[in-house]
């Protein structure tokens, strides 16, 4: 299941995405179906596949990963105001088993998510 996951299939270019950003621990490009007027995912090139299996070892890179979302949120712009947004496993909505942030901005986020 892990190998072939899309988001990995992004990571080693087998497959297109509009790339914002990439660096050594981790990469992001516009979400194919957004949900606002910027919609962004970040994931690290290591393959964990829910938040739920983060570990110790995960440190730095959970912290870059916190990081890289702020810097990318002021470069596309989103100043004054972002969602960012990790759905871990079947009931928490997510479809892709390779960990992501959902970066969002551009609209009034309302609350509480669906
Ligand atoms: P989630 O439901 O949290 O697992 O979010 C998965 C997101 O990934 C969803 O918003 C759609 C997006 N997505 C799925 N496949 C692709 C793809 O091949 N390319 C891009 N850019 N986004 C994808």
């Amino acid at each position: 299941m892990l190998a072939d996951n899309i988001f990995l299939k992004i990571v080693q270019k087998q497959i297109p995405a509009r790339i914002v950003y990439e660096d050594e621990h981790c990469m992001a490009f516009h979400d194919v179906n957004p949900q606002a007027p910027i919609h962004v995912l970040l994931i690290p090139r290591k393959v964990i596949p829910t938040h739920a299996d983060v570990t110790e070892a995960d440190r730095d890179l959970m912290g870059h990963l916190h990081v890289v979302a702020v810097r990318l949120a002021e470069t596309l712009g989103l100043g004054d105001g972002y969602r960012l947004v990790v759905n871990c496993k079947d009931r928490g909505g997510q479809t892709v088993p390779h960990l992501h942030f959902h970066l969002m901005g551009g609209r009034d986020m309302g609350w509480p998510p669906g």
